[in-house]
């Protein structure tokens, strides 16, 4: 008998025809409390899980006492109790090459879009204000040759260093708990402490995942080491940035600008004061969204899924341990 696996997400045809071959599937909307109680049989029935987004805690885990395997359509994995899953001995692949480069792109566009005032003037042009040749009022600051401090060289990072090394004869610092001797040799990164690396960087870029370390790494006493030039980027999570302490520092004019991909709460509430300002570019979490980055996300993550049920899972496992 086929596996019974739990999907919430829809999937293009060919990926669903593919986890059909494979299992038993029932198509959720999502996992919320209405729907974990409206399909309590079939998540009690499943041995896999498939999707993105919602949290899987431990009461989850509690109603799907057979689940072996979850496999999330993202790199990150913070909306997941790992322990928990680690002490069922469920397995959890996440989705941590195929996005990387795309995910640097829109780094490189929030640096680009904040420093150059990309989003805000388009908003002028198209509001009818553009009557004569720009003045300073107009002006952005350069981005090519600026030091771009990365906060987090993990693989994103690395690619975000390769375009400002390449593309913009940018300095290289970051922070890491390990050399990044790939990042040193091929675009002369320096690896600093955090504080150094806000205090000399013009571009602050964070790419950390969200754990207990890394929650609210960024608050008032770090955003004034900054420079007053300093532009602060996040695509990692939003709660590493503490939102509050970085729209004091905006609005006090102790840092530059800001482009955020993600947020303390998403959506971002539509009336936060961060969406007030003209020197922050807002994107709504789109680091991987792209067509051909998400469908390739969603290939990844049946495979892992199908790997995983099928006992040969070789990568893209968080806890590889729960698999003993
Ligand atoms: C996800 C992301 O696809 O991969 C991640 O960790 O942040 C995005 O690329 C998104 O969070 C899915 O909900």
């Amino acid at each position: 008998m086929k596996p019974n696996v739990i999907l919430y997400k829809t999937l293009p045809d060919d990926l669903r025809q593919k986890l059909d071959a494979q299992f038993n599937v029932t198509e959720i909307p999502d996992l919320s409390a209405e729907n974990q109680k409206k399909y309590a049989h079939a998540l009690a029935e499943a041995q896999g899980l498939l999707g993105s987004g919602d949290k899987v805690d431990s009461d989850l885990l509690a109603n799907m006492p057979h689940l072996r395997a979850c496999s999330t359509i993202s790199v990150g994995y913070d909306n997941f109790d790992v322990n928990a899953m680690s002490q069922r001995n469920v397995v959890l692949m996440h989705t941590p090459t195929v996005l990387t480069e795309t995910v640097a792109d829109t780094l490189m566009a929030l640096v680009l879009s904040s420093a150059r005032r990309v989003t805000e003037l388009d908003a002028w042009v198209k509001a009818g204000k553009w009557k004569e040749s720009v003045s300073p009022a107009e002006y952005g600051v350069d981005v090519h040759h600026k030091t771009l401090g990365v906060v987090g060289m993990g693989r994103i990072g690395l690619a975000l260093a390769q375009r400002a090394h390449f593309g913009f004869s940018m300095p290289i610092l970051y922070n890491a708990r390990s050399v990044h001797k790939e990042a040193e040799d091929r675009f002369g990164a320096q690896r600093v402490d955090l504080e150094t690396l806000l205090k000399e960087s013009d571009f602050v870029c964070i790419i950390l995942p969200l754990t207990e370390q890394t929650h609210h790494l960024i608050g008032a006493e770090q955003l004034k080491l900054m420079k007053k030039s300093g532009i602060l980027i996040n695509a990692g999570r939003g709660p590493v940035v503490d939102e509050n302490a970085l729209i004091a520092a905006l609005q006090a004019g102790t840092i530059h600008a800001a482009g955020l991909d993600v947020f303390e709460q998403e959506p971002v509430p539509a009336n936060s004061d961060l969406l007030k300002l003209p020197n922050v570019v807002a994107l709504p979490h789109i680091g991987s969204a792209t067509h051909e980055t998400r469908y390739g996300m969603m290939r990844d993550a049946v495979d892992n899924l199908i790997a995983a049920l099928q006992g040969n899972l070789e990568k893209n496992c968080v806890n590889p341990e729960a698999a003993s």
